[in-house]
């Protein structure tokens, strides 16, 4: 990839403990706040917020990504595909007012870090070090995806990231958190039961039988056992390749492999772009939990 990186900021003067108090912070929040959204909390909408921010990359020509937190500017503000967002950044500025030495980026991204682990997912690795654009001239907009395409669109997409098929299929088993909402995106619903849970639900129900919704909203599935849950179009077109249907099964029968490679893939989501200085290394957080 020819693309240019941006380098992380050097270490400064904090330490993994001053992380550790923001994750925490963050996590109490989440906790408190287990109702919103019809009991799904905030896993789901800090957990996209953090991919959206980091899912602009481009790898060909190295734009995009969360190092300069560009979502508070046109062009990426105005991306369609950010709708219904708001509420995540919302819920996390007050941090921003509390900790100011935090960048857009860093505050965005470790919100889903705090997401996945304290939903019962993967430990996260994360680094610091992304620094606030002050324009959105870096911005990267219309990269986000469409969910009404097919399984080459998705493989195209994740592979303009950089991420090969089974990378891709393990990302996409973090829509076992949160729900679609009708007045963000237009689909509707949530992908399964559990989903303040972070499992490897997604694949075993993906793996069920799925029918076209009648509606009127756009093409999304309904599952034909219970009709309650949903799948997008780019959701089912997992089933449809080989090369992604292959993962789809393996995960769906080995929780363990999943999380361990959905840890690798979504911390390497969240550090695109990004050059980090040999002197910082990956931070492990605590959970509520752990601490207890
Ligand atoms: Fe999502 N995703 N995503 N997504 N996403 C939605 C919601 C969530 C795609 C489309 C949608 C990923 C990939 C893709 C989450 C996390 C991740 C919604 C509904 C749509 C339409 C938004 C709304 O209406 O509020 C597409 C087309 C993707 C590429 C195939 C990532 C892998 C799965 C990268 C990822 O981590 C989460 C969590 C939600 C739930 C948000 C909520 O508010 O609860």
């Amino acid at each position: 990839f020819g693309g240019a990186t941006l380098n992380a900021a050097a270490a400064s003067s904090k330490t993994f403990n001053d992380y550790q108090a923001i994750y925490n912070d963050i996590a109490e929040k989440v906790r408190e706040n287990d109702e919103y959204d019809g009991g799904a909390g905030y896993f789901g909408i800090l957990t996209r917020l953090a991919w959206h921010s980091s899912g602009t990359y481009d790898a060909s020509k190295g734009s995009g990504g969360s190092f300069g937190g560009n979502m508070v500017f046109a062009p990426e503000q105005y991306d369609g595909a950010n709708a219904g967002l708001a509420p995540a950044r919302d819920f996390l500025s007050e941090f921003q007012y509390k900790y100011p030495w935090i960048s857009r980026g860093d505050l965005w991204t470790l919100g889903g870090v705090v997401a996945v682990q304290e939903a019962g997912g993967p430990k996260i690795p994360w680094r610091p070090g992304r620094v606030n654009a002050t324009d959105g001239k870096k911005g990267a907009p219309n990269t986000l995806p469409d969910a009404s395409r097919d399984g080459k669109y998705v493989k195209g997409l994740f592979g303009r990231m950089g991420f090969n098929e089974q990378e891709t299929v393990a990302l996409i088993g973090a829509h076992c958190l949160g729900k679609c909402h009708k007045n963000a995106s237009g689909y509707e619903g949530p992908w399964g039961p559990s989903f303040n849970m972070f499992t490897n639900d997604f694949f075993n129900y993906l793996l069920k039988d799925w029918q076209v919704k009648q509606w009127d909203g756009p093409k999304q599935y309904e599952d034909v056992e219970t009709k309650l849950f949903m799948m997008l179009p780019t959701d089912i077109a997992l089933k449809e390749e080989n090369y992604f249907l292959k993962w789809v099964k393996i995960y769906a029968d080995d929780e363990k492999k999943f999380f361990s490679d959905f840890s690798k893939a979504f911390a390497k989501l969240l550090e695109l772009g990004i050059q980090f200085p040999s002197s910082v290394k990956p931070f492990e957080f605590k959970t509520l939990d752990e601490q207890e």
